[in-house]
């Protein structure tokens, strides 16, 4: 490894070609950049008490579980000069980029748009749509805004990724079942090779989590890879 800043160096071929992974060992790309982290959705308003998710009655501790995980992985990301991607749902403050079906949705007390003790539900910039500090964006680093669940739905993420030449998809955060799996699904049906990091992304509904793990792996992989942070981890500081 060079001592130049991290932004600077060449990244080798890869020297191990793959990750311990289910169904079956993850293929790395020929270069480690064409590997990409996408952090899903890890807002303040799903993961803090007060937050959206803890007024609908969830149970935020189960989101907050895998933060120490998923920091470990983001450094290692950022050690290696690695392209991170995060993303946050939200909306313009006129919600016209927010379907009528999805404002009406559901029995909730707090609808999107309403305010809260964190600003305003799932508007982009209220303080209750910021990330979570611990896993702050750096300034150089790739923050989607997406009003779907997908991260790929009305947003630059495809064009993106195509300009930097991304083949292969590390994906974490939350939900599981809902923005993390859709990503997953659309990422796979674009044609990106893409590894769920098991324990860096969570549920309100553990069994919805363990549930989401088996079925984009069943199949023979039929969405993809599963492994957790210390496989990928162990074979990326190795490369
Ligand atoms: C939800 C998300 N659950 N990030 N959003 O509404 O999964």
């Amino acid at each position: 490894m060079t001592h130049l800043p991290t932004q600077f160096q060449d990244h080798p071929l890869s020297a191990a070609s793959s990750i311990p992974a289910l169904p079956y060992d993850y293929p790395l790309p020929d270069s480690l950049d064409q590997l990409a982290l996408v952090i899903i959705d890890m807002q303040r308003d799903f993961l803090e008490p007060e937050g959206f998710g803890d007024a609908l009655g969830n149970d935020v501790t189960q989101l907050q579980a895998i933060v120490p995980q998923l920091e470990k992985l983001l450094h290692t990301f950022r050690s290696l000069g690695l392209l991170v991607i995060h993303t946050q749902e939200c909306h313009q403050p006129d919600l016209s980029d927010c379907p009528p079906s999805k404002l009406k949705r559901g029995n909730a007390k707090l609808k999107i748009g309403d305010t809260s003790s964190m600003g305003r539900i799932l508007i982009c910039g209220e303080p209750g749509n910021a990330i979570i500090s611990a896993l702050a964006p750096l300034a150089n680093e790739i923050v989607i805004l997406k009003p779907g669940k997908g991260a790929f739905y009305n947003t630059p993420l495809a064009a993106i990724l195509q300009k930097q030449g991304i083949t292969h998809l590390l994906i974490t955060g939350v939900t599981t079942e809902v923005c993390v799996q859709t990503t997953m699904r659309e990422a796979n049906d674009r044609g990106y090779e893409c590894l769920l990091v098991e324990d860096c992304t969570a549920s309100y509904f553990p069994e919805f989590k363990q549930a989401t793990i088996e079925m984009l792996r069943a199949q023979g992989g039929i969405i993809g890879w599963t492994a957790t942070a210390e496989q990928v981890c162990q074979v990326l500081l190795q490369s």
